[in-house]
């Protein structure tokens, strides 16, 4: 019976060790349900979309990196970044996620890696 339940349990890891290999190639990671924006970082150092928009309060920001190179997010109101909110995804298929409390108003979302000028996107919080 003990050996039974071992067994079971080694297929089931391998069956989940293939499963997040293979989807870390097609599709990324998954984020939390809690997410209520999400932003993905895209070949051509670019985000996915050129504007975005969120609902003033508590905002879960998740970051998906679509591309092979590592990207940041952070976001900006005119020349200041907000709070120490700040994710990173290292590679392909990396995913990062955190809360940022944002009052209604207009901001930019930035990639702060050197050279990354190019990723930049308006963030409307209403
Ligand atoms: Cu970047």
């Amino acid at each position: 019976m003990i050996r039974f339940a071992k067994n079971s349990l080694a297929v089931i890891a391998v069956a989940v060790a293939l499963s997040a290999c293979s989807s870390s190639t097609a599709t990324p990671e998954t984020l939390p349900a809690t997410v209520g924006l999400e932003v993905h970082a895209v070949s051509g150092l670019k985000f996915d979309k050129s504007a975005y928009e969120a609902t003033a309060g508590d905002i879960e920001i998740g970051y998906v990196n679509e591309d092979t190179i590592r990207h940041t997010l952070v976001v900006v109101d005119g020349d200041t970044k907000v709070g120490s909110f700040d994710l990173q995804v290292n590679k392909r298929g990396a995913t990062d996620f955190g809360s940022i409390n944002l009052p209604a108003g207009n901001y930019v979302l930035l990639c702060t890696v050197p050279g990354h000028q190019s990723m930049k996107a308006d963030l409307t919080v209403k």
